[in-house]
């Protein structure tokens, strides 16, 4: 009776501690198959992205990537950036002005003569015409014309001079192009038969236009 007895209380004793550790085992054994499971996922998501191609990334906001700055805008693309090209639509890396009003020769419809900002050009001298001969002895004939190339702003004195006074001269020193008016009528003077005289015509110290007059005498 007392041999089992005995042998009753070993086996209870054998069953708790084969519950107990199976209890404390679990947990453990339940983390290292999660971890598993996880590295296993990550595995397979790397594979996943080699096999297209793609490279990871590091997370935005974090110190690993860096933004290239934005270039200025050139809308012709000559190396000038729009914000201080002279002129932006056309092609002009010298940048040259000779005028020096800001607009760039290559889209300056005046490039001689400065019209600063939406200014338009001032009406200029474009031709000289005068007649090929002139009658020695006749005095202030109409013998030439000056054009500009838009109507007077006001009244324009245009000067006109003679290449040789002892042949030819010019009355009140050249004439005066009426506000509104693109032509006026120059005036001079047969003195002596010769020639050919150039006479020139000269408007606000700009570009001149020249033509050639001769004397001959007339009946
Ligand atoms: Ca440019
Ligand atoms: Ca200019």
């Amino acid at each position: 009776m007392r041999r089992l007895l005995i042998a009753l209380l070993c086996a209870a004793f054998a069953v708790a501690i084969v519950s107990v550790s199976a209890t404390t085992a679990a947990p453990g054994h339940a983390q290292a198959a999660k971890k598993k499971c996880k590295k296993s996922k990550k595995a397979v998501a790397a594979k996943k992205c080699k096999k297209h191609g793609a490279t990871t990334t590091p997370p935005s906001g974090g110190s690993g990537g860096t933004t290239s700055p934005t270039p200025p805008l050139d809308t012709d693309g000559d190396g000038v950036p729009d914000s201080t090209d002279n002129c932006v639509s056309m092609s002009n890396a010298d940048q040259a002005d000779a005028d020096a009003d800001g607009h760039g020769d290559v889209c300056d419809t005046c490039p001689l003569i400065a019209n600063p900002g939406t200014a338009s050009c001032p009406p200029t001298l474009t031709d000289l015409s005068t007649s090929t001969e002139i009658c020695e002895g006749h005095i202030d004939e109409a013998a030439g014309t000056v054009t500009l190339s838009a109507p007077a702003v006001g009244d324009t004195f245009v000067a006109v001079t003679s290449g040789d006074n002892s042949k030819v001269t010019i009355t009140n020193g050249g004439t005066t192009v009426l506000n509104a008016q693109t032509t006026g009528t120059v005036f001079m003077s047969g003195i002596a038969q010769g020639g050919p005289v150039t006479i020139t015509a000269a408007l606000n110290g700009g570009p001149t236009q020249t033509s050639d007059i001769s004397v001959i005498a007339c009946m």
